[in-house]
């Protein structure tokens, strides 16, 4: 099977810095409604009110940037420009899922978009972006990472 490689989300206007907005906002009510159903199992972390968060951050990134996400990573990974049937797929163990469906919601990744991945440990993004950075530095690229974190990951030695 040849794949295209993906390309990032264009976020440069208002108007699609929106759609991007209510994208994330639709898919997670989708998703909330597939466990509820029990289509998707395990649960999920809703990335609903904090959408904004996503696409301003995303919006600052250039091609070959990279991103560490969280465990309520469905908007960083969207806004990014992963397919949502993709990740929708994934969420619900399916082959045709952005990981063939073994990784599910926490480990949502597409390195080919500088998704390094969701992450189930709190404060786990923080020391993978440096790493990536640090790569990137090394190699003489000005590419930038950047780390989701929420407020419950300060506590953290690592971060
Ligand atoms: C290292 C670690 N400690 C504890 C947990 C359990 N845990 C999962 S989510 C969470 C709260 C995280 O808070 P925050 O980062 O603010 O994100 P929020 O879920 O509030 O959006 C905790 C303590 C974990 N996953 N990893």
């Amino acid at each position: 099977m040849t794949t295209t490689a993906p390309a990032v989300a264009a976020l440069d206007t208002p108007e699609r810095r929106y759609r991007m907005l209510r994208l994330i906002r639709s898919f997670e009510e989708r998703a909330l409604d597939l466990v509820r159903s029990g289509v998707i199992t395990g649960g999920i972390h809703p990335y609903i009110g904090q959408e904004a968060v996503a696409v301003g951050v995303c919006a600052a990134l250039r091609a070959g940037d990279r991103l560490a996400s969280t465990h309520r990573g469905h908007g960083h990974v969207l806004a990014r420009g992963l397919d949502p049937a993709r990740l929708l797929a994934e969420l619900a163990g399916r082959t045709g899922g952005s990981n063939r469906g073994r990784g599910g919601s926490m480990h949502a990744a597409d390195l080919r978009l500088g998704i390094l991945g969701a992450n189930g440990i709190v404060g786990a993004g923080a020391p993978i972006a440096v790493g990536a950075a640090w790569a990137d530095r090394q190699a003489g690229s000005d590419a930038v990472a950047v780390a989701f974190f929420g407020d419950g990951a300060l506590n953290q030695g690592v971060l």
